[in-house]
């Protein structure tokens, strides 16, 4: 018995860089190997106030620097005021979070992670 949860915990020590390595730290901050939709808002939360040059709560296209196209942009601005709050940028981070989660598990693996849509999430959160 006690050499089975041995050999099991080795194992996924010997695991665990593997995955680490294709999550960003940033996005997976419990390390658990997969990235749930709060850890998604959370760092994205925290890329938007770091964009945010001047502070004033929103970002434009310039200050989101090439992470976003013109015609996702004008789909992420419902009201079409050119800027960005960070509601309407955290729902395109869920959308596109749904996206690379097909399977609706409420968690993104390192596999999800690096599919097409789930690149153009971290495209988005880099
Ligand atoms: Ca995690
Ligand atoms: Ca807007
Ligand atoms: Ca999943």
């Amino acid at each position: 018995m006690k050499i089975r949860s041995f050999v099991f915990a080795a194992t996924v020590a010997l695991a665990m860089p593997a995955y680490a390595a294709k999550i960003p730290a940033a996005l997976d901050p419990d390390k658990d190997g997969t990235v749930d939709l709060a850890e998604a808002k959370a760092a994205a939360g925290a890329l938007f106030d770091k964009l945010d040059k001047d502070h004033e709560g929103t970002l434009d296209i310039k200050e989101l620097q090439g992470r976003l196209s013109r015609a996702d942009f004008a789909g992420a601005d419902p009201d079409k005021d050119k800027t960005l709050t960070k509601d309407e940028f955290l729902a395109v981070v869920e959308q596109r979070f749904n996206a690379a989660n097909p399977d609706a598990d409420g968690t993104l693996d390192a596999k999800e992670l690096n599919g097409p849509e789930g690149k153009a999430l971290k495209k988005l959160l880099k």
